[in-house]
């Protein structure tokens, strides 16, 4: 009996004994894809919208690439999964599990989305002796002297600037012998006598070195052709091929002295420790912002850098997009059909951007605890019809819209149709896009337009949970009630204060914990879009606006309109959302309009109004008797759209 328990143990043992595989941390931001190849588009800024992407003839044997007209660009965004500490509106440090922004960090602390084209996340911090990045960064070098960023006197957020993927560094240069060297035309294919860089590409730059028994055509400053070569000696990855520029070289094997050296290259390696030093105690709430426009690539590279409060925890964490139409279960961030990234791993999810819309994201992982806690934010997807060229009937290019497969919407046959065309035809719907026209959903009648758009989060805080978060699980769940009621993480009077608030973290140095003031500043007769997502784990919120009708637009990311065409938007002057739920509603701050050009002739007078909830016990801050889930409103003439504030 004890040998055969032993011998089960053993077994057991062995089954187990698989090699545990190093995590690693990485970013990952193509310049180049199949969906947006880079020769027919440059991939950092969005092309016009004019129709659905051109695409090469329906084959058996290959996939359907794009050939011309593409649409859409490439988008990536890197953030830190861990933890971190934030402020309440009565001065309660509260402690968070939280993501936190690893690019775009400028972006996200002026309160923007830290969503960047590659040519802005691919760039490493330029450091030097007297220039890096330290925890708690930018919160802990701006106005500082000690760590000058692109000036020596950097006293602004915005004179920071610095938005690529922190810890982005370069690739070491290597250098591999070749076994073998031959020539087929003009093209070479090397054999080395190790595998190479698994991040060699085409298009590398590779130096061909040797003595004299490799001959000088071969040698000198080469251009990579195609890596992974079948050849008859090595694996493929031991080989790549490139052009020369003389013929008839002699083939030579077992070189005693020839080298392929490759320079250091940008390939998504990452330097870990300018990664913990910023991502650190790093959380924040809301986290961080994240707008694409339709038609985008995104690629969102979650980097779980730990909780530092909590060592006896190994927590992971995922990015789930919720409400969102995601083709595949792998980037779905759900762990039990797909993965979970550990602490000291990077994972980076893909998305192709669904139709235009508010929706918002959070970590899967126990998720009732971990958004509470805070692992929450929104995503937004901008729609085409802000990319239609100026003066394009907004109807005509919702026309076209219909000929892609995607957006295609015939109401007659397909009753899930999320974005029909407006009723009444090309007559009633005149309306042609204007320079520079920015739209919640693709109308088609210029009806979602606004002039300034703010994200507004809701969150409710327990702070007995929080507390219980901080030093040993489990946490009650069942006892779990909001005491702080939050607009993008903060509650009144914090809402109002402009700029992000920072908090002084356990590791002792202050980080941007609420980046995203909720202050709406519109100009006077203008729109404001707001976008509102409720992410609170356990109750109804309200908000009222006093003096500035709402119009409610779109519900859960779609356009409200019946399948007939119909706008069903509707006047209010309170919404209600539960967990989970997101709304656009346009604040009109005018009281009389144009009829016909949709100007403002008599608009509302400037001043300050109020965003509230009129369930008046969340109106508080825990025990005060003041603040909680309320902000303000600001009309004025003059608006500042540089700064998106009313001035001077
Ligand atoms: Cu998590």
């Amino acid at each position: 009996m004890f040998n055969t328990r032993g011998w089960i143990a053993l077994g057991l043992l062995s089954v187990f004994a698989i090699p545990a595989l190093a995590q690693s941390f990485r970013v990952q931001c193509p310049t180049n894809t199949v969906t947006h190849p880079s020769n027919l588009h440059d991939n950092n800024s969005e092309p016009a919208y004019t129709g659905p992407t051109t695409l090469s003839a329906p084959s058996t044997t290959t996939f359907q690439a794009p050939t011309a007209n593409v649409n859409g660009a490439i988008k990536c965004q890197q953030i830190s999964g861990g933890d971190g500490y934030s402020t309440m509106g009565d001065g309660t440090q509260t402690y968070m599990f939280s993501f936190g922004p690893l690019s775009g960090i400028t972006d996200i602390a002026l309160g923007k989305p830290g969503t960047e084209p590659p040519n802005v996340f691919n760039v490493p911090f330029p450091v030097s002796t007297s220039n890096f990045l330290v925890p708690g960064d930018p919160a802990t070098s701006v106005g500082a002297t000690a760590v000058p960023l692109n000036s020596s006197a950097m006293t602004s957020l915005a004179a920071y600037n610095y938005n690529g993927a922190v810890g982005l560094d370069y690739d070491v240069a290597n250098t591999v012998s070749i076994y073998d060297i031959s020539e087929s035309g003009n093209t070479v294919t090397v054999v080395a006598n190790s595998p190479l860089d698994l991040n060699l590409q085409v298009g590398a730059s590779v130096v061909i070195a040797g003595g004299t028994d490799i001959p000088a055509g071969y040698k000198g400053n080469v251009t990579v052709t195609a890596v992974n070569v079948p050849n008859a000696i090595f694996p493929p990855n031991f080989a790549f091929q490139y052009t020369a520029t003389t013929t008839g070289l002699a083939q030579v094997t077992v070189t005693s002295t020839g080298t392929a050296s490759i320079a250091k290259a940008i390939d998504g390696h990452v330097d870990p420790r300018q990664i913990m030093d910023v991502g650190v105690m790093n959380g924040n709430i809301p986290a961080p912002l994240m707008a694409i426009d339709e038609d985008d690539e995104f690629f969102l590279t979650l980097t779980n850098v730990g909780m530092i409060m909590r060592p006896d925890l190994f927590e992971q964490h995922t990015v789930h997009f919720h409400g969102y139409p995601n083709a595949s279960a792998f980037y779905d961030g759900v762990p039990d059909a797909s993965v979970a990234i550990n602490i000291a791993a990077s994972f980076t999810y893909y998305y192709l951007a669904p139709d235009a819309g508010t929706y918002f994201w959070h970590c899967h992982i126990t998720p009732p605890e971990h958004l509470q806690m805070g692992m929450v934010g929104q995503i937004y997807v901008r729609p085409r019809q802000n990319r239609v060229p100026a003066g394009t009937s907004l109807y005509t290019a919702l026309q076209t819209q219909q000929t892609d497969l995607r957006t295609g919407c015939n109401s007659a046959t397909d009753i899930l149709c999320s974005n029909p065309l407006p009723a009444g035809g090309a007559t009633a719907n005149a309306a042609a896009q204007v320079a520079g026209g920015k739209y919640a959903y693709n109308d088609g009648d210029g009806t979602t337009r606004y002039d300034v758009e703010y994200p507004l989060q809701i969150h409710g805080f327990d702070p007995n949970f929080h507390f219980v978060g901080m030093t040993f699980n489990p946490e009650g769940f069942a006892d779990m009630k909001d005491k702080y009621f939050l607009l993008n993480g903060r509650s009144y009077p914090d809402t109002v204060t402009p700029g992000p608030l920072q908090t002084q973290s356990a590791d002792g140095v202050e980080h941007f914990s609420q980046p995203l003031p909720a202050i709406i500043n519109i100009p006077s007769g203008g729109k404001a879009l707001l976008r509102i997502s409720d992410l609170d784990v356990s109750e109804y919120q309200t908000l009222a606006s006093l003096g500035i009708p709402m119009t409610v637009i779109g519900y859960n990311a779609k356009l409200l309109r019946d399948q007939a065409g119909n706008n069903m938007y509707y006047a209010t002057n309170s919404i209600t959302l539960g967990g989970g739920e997101s709304l656009d509603a346009i604040l009109d701050a005018c009281q009389v309009r144009n009829a016909t050009t949709g100007g403002c002739t008599t608009p509302i007078p400037d001043g300050t109004y109020y965003l509230y909830t009129p369930s008046l016990d969340h109106l508080s801050n825990d025990a005060e008797n003041f603040g909680g889930l309320m902000t303000e409103v600001h009309v004025c003439t003059t608006y500042v759209a540089a700064t998106k504030s009313c001035g001077a």
